[in-house]
C-alpha cells in the first residue's frame, strides 16, 4: 500500500482478487453514467475514484467563480426525461456547487455510490494474454481483476503545475484551481497573485478582486472573452423549456458542438461591414460561447476571423479605462482558436485600482521569492499565488496510470508521439480498454456530458452485443485506427483553431508532442461514423472467440444518438469540403 487509506476510508481493508465484469476509473459524470449502464446491462462493475465524492471536474474545480459555459439546460444528462423533468436549474449557467449538487443527485437517485470506492487512484491496469482480464491496482493496495477497463478519467483532470523556480521559497499558500480545497479559501485583504488568463483564471478573478487587498494578474497571452449574461431562471422559462425538452435534445444532438443555439451559417466576408457590425452586436448581447456562430466561415477564413477579432478587442478598449492595461488585454491570436472564455465582469475588474496586470509574455515569469514573484527585476509581493495553469489535457490522466497491453507495451509508450486510438474509443494493442471522450473524438468540443452519454451508449452496446456473441475481447485493427488518427489530424488543418499554441494541441506545456487532439469534423459527423462502425458488425476492430460472428448487434442505447444533421452547414456537401464549424 503506497499511501494510507485508513483515514479516508476507515477500516474498509483493500480488495483482493475480486472478479469483475468492469472496472471503471473516474466518478464523474462518465464514470457515473458508464456505471449506470453497465449496472442496467446485469454486469458487475467496481468504480474506482481518487476524490471523495462524484462528480470529476465538479468534484476539484472549486475555485471561486466556477460555472458552466453550456446553458446548463442543455450541460446535463439527457438519459432520463424524469431526471430532465425534476432537476432545477437556477440560473442558466450553473455554478459549480449546484452542478456538484447535480452530481450527487444522480449518484443518489441512481443508486450509483454502492459500487464506488472513493479516495482511491488507480496505479495500473495491466493486461493478462492468459487470462485475457485486466489486472487492476491501487494507490490503496487493491488488486481486482475486470474484463473490462473502461477509462472515465476525464480530459482536463491532470493540473498543470509548471514548475517555477524558487516555488518552495515563497512563505504563503499556493494553490490551483484544478484543485481547489474542500471548504474554500479565504482572501480577505490578503495580496494575491493569479498566474494565468484562461477560462477558470477570468471565471475567479473577478470574485477574488472583490476579496483581496491587492490583486497582480500574471498574464502570459492574452485571451478572448465573451459575456456570460448568466441570470437566474424563473419557473415559467423553466415550464416553458422543459414543455418540450426531448425537441431540445434531439436538436442538439444534430449540432456540431452537441448542443444547440442560434447559428448564423452564412460567411462573414460575404455582409458588409455594417451588417457585420450590427450582426457581432447582437451576437454579443446574446454572450457565451454562441458569439462564435455569429458567421459560418469564422474558424475558416482569416480575413473573417480577422473581422470578429478586431470587434472583440474594440469592446476590450470600451471597457478597460487604462489605454496601457487594454492594450496588453487585447489578444492578437486567432479569435476561438484557443477555447474562447466566458466571463462575468472580467474586463471591468481591470478598472479597479488595486488590480494589476503583469506582462509576461516577453519576460517570463523569473523566480518565486520568500515574499511573492519576481518579474523582470520587480518582486510583486504577494500573500497568496493562484496558479490558474490549466490541464495536461485528454493525456494527462492516462500518464498518470502504468497501463500495460499485449506484449507488455505500455500506452505511454504507444502514445510518445501523441495519442492513437481508433474513434478515441479504444487503441490497439489494448483488448477491452476503453476510453470516453479519449483523443480522436470531439470530447472537449462537444458539449461534454452530450459526448460522454454518447461514448457510454456505444460502449454499452458494444459490451451487451460481446455477451450475446460470447466474445471475449474486442481490439481496434491498427491500419483502421492510423486511418482514423491521419483522419483527425487532416480535418484539424481546416480550421483555424489548429494554428495557435493551445492545450488542444499539447502546446501549452513544454515538451509536450504537438498533435490536434479533439475530433473537429462536428459532433453529429461523429456520430454517424461511429453508429455505422456499429451497424457494420463493429467495422475496424476485431473480436474475439465469438460463438455467432455474424449475428448483428443489437441496438439498445445508441438509437437516441440517430439523429438527422439539422443544419445546412453540415450538410454532406460541407463536411466533403471539410467546413465544420465547431465551437
Ligand atoms: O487553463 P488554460 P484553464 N507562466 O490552459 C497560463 C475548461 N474550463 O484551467 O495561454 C505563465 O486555458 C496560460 O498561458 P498561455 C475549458 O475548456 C472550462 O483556464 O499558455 N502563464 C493560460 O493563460 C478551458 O479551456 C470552464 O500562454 C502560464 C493559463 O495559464 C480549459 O478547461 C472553466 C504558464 C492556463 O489556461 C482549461 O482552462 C474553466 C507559465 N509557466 C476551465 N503556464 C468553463 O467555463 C500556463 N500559463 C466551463
Amino acid at each position: 500500500m503506497n499511501v494510507d487509506c485508513t483515514a479516508t476510508r476507515g477500516e474498509r481493508s483493500a480488495e483482493m482478487g475480486t472478479v469483475l465484469d468492469a472496472v471503471v476509473v473516474g466518478a464523474g459524470f462518465a464514470g457515473m453514467y458508464m456505471l449506470h449502464r453497465l449496472r442496467g446491462l446485469g454486469l458487475s462493475a467496481r468504480v474506482f475514484e481518487a476524490g471523495s465524492g462524484v462528480g470529476g471536474t465538479w468534484y476539484w474545480n472549486r475555485y471561486p467563480g466556477a460555472r458552466c459555459d453550456i446553458e446548463s439546460l442543455q450541460y446535463s444528462f439527457s438519459f432520463s426525461e424524469e431526471l430532465d423533468q425534476e432537476w432545477i436549474w437556477s440560473e442558466k449557467y450553473s455554478s459549480q456547487p449546484e452542478i456538484l449538487d447535480y452530481a450527487n443527485h444522480v449518484a443518489d437517485r441512481f443508486d450509483l455510490r454502492r459500487h464506488i470506492v472513493f479516495d482511491t487512484r488507480v496505479t495500473a491496469a495491466t493486461f493478462d494474454e492468459q487470462e485475457k482480464r485486466w489486472r487492476i491496482e491501487t494507490d490503496c493496495g487493491d488488486k481486482v481483476t475486470a474484463k473490462f477497463c473502461i477509462m472515465a478519467v476525464g480530459c482536463l483532470s491532470a493540473p498543470n503545475r509548471p514548475a517555477f523556480e524558487g516555488m518552495g521559497d515563497f512563505r504563503g499558500p499556493i494553490y490551483h484551481t484544478g484543485e481547489w480545497p474542500r471548504d474554500g479559501v479565504d482572501f480577505t485583504d490578503l495580496r494575491v497573485g493569479v498566474i494565468g488568463t484562461g477560462s477558470s483564471a477570468i471565471q475567479s478573478i473577478p470574485i477574488i478582486a472583490k476579496q483581496v487587498s491587492a490583486l497582480a494578474v500574471f498574464q502570459r497571452t492574452a485571451t478572448y472573452s465573451v459575456p456570460a449574461w448568466n441570470e437566474k431562471l424563473s419557473p415559467e422559462y423553466l415550464k416553458a423549456a422543459k414543455a418540450d425538452y426531448p425537441a431540445l435534445r434531439a436538436k442538439a444532438r444534430g449540432r456540431p458542438t452537441g448542443f444547440y443555439f442560434p447559428f448564423n451559417a452564412k460567411p462573414a466576408l460575404e455582409a458588409s461591414a455594417e451588417d457585420r457590425e450590427k450582426q457581432y452586436e447582437e451576437a454579443w448581447q446574446r454572450g457565451g460561447l454562441p458569439f462564435l456562430g455569429a458567421y459560418g466561415d469564422l474558424l475558416f477564413e482569416k480575413a473573417a476571423n480577422d473581422t470578429i477579432a478586431e470587434f472583440a478587442r474594440r469592446k476590450i478598449r470600451s471597457i478597460v479605462r487604462d489605454p496601457a492595461t487594454a492594450e496588453l488585454l487585447c489578444p492578437d491570436n486567432v479569435f476561438g482558436c484557443k477555447r474562447l472564455c466566458v466571463d462575468t465582469g472580467y474586463f471591468e475588474t481591470y478598472n479597479l485600482p488595486h488590480v494589476k496586470l503583469v506582462d509576461v509574455s516577453k519576460t517570463p515569469i523569473e523566480r518565486f521569492t520568500t515574499d511573492g514573484i519576481a518579474v523582470n527585476d520587480t518582486t510583486y509581493e504577494l500573500d497568496a499565488i493562484v496558479c490558474a495553469t490549466g490541464f495536461a489535457a485528454m493525456t494527462g490522466s492516462f500518464d498518470k496510470i502504468r497501463i500495460t497491453g499485449r506484449n507488455g507495451r505500455t500506452l505511454s509508450k504507444k502514445w510518445q508521439a501523441g495519442p492513437r486510438a481508433y474513434l478515441g474509443i479504444a487503441s490497439e494493442g489494448f483488448p477491452n480498454l476503453f476510453m470516453i471522450t479519449g483523443p480522436g473524438s470531439p470530447s472537449v468540443l462537444a458539449s461534454m456530458i452530450q459526448a460522454i452519454e454518447q461514448h457510454v451508449d456505444w460502449l454499452a452496446d458494444c459490451i451487451g452485443h460481446m455477451r450475446d456473441i460470447g466474445a471475449t475481447t474486442i481490439e481496434p485493427l491498427l491500419e483502421d485506427e492510423d486511418a482514423w488518427v491521419d483522419h483527425v489530424n487532416d480535418v484539424s488543418t481546416v480550421s483555424l483553431r489548429s494554428t495557435c499554441s493551445s492545450w488542444y494541441v499539447g502546446a501549452n506545456i513544454p515538451g509536450r508532442p504537438r498533435v490536434f487532439m479533439p475530433y473537429i469534423g462536428g459532433f453529429p459527423v461523429y456520430v454517424q461514423k461511429c453508429n455505422e462502425v456499429m451497424s457494420n458488425g463493429f467495422n475496424g476492430f476485431v473480436l474475439e472467440g465469438a460463438r455467432s460472428k455474424n449475428a448483428a448487434p443489437r441496438v439498445r442505447f445508441t438509437e437516441r444518438w440517430r439523429v438527422p444533421i439539422d443544419i445546412d452547414v453540415i450538410s454532406p456537401a460541407a463536411v466533403a469540403a471539410k467546413r465544420v464549424p465547431v465551437v
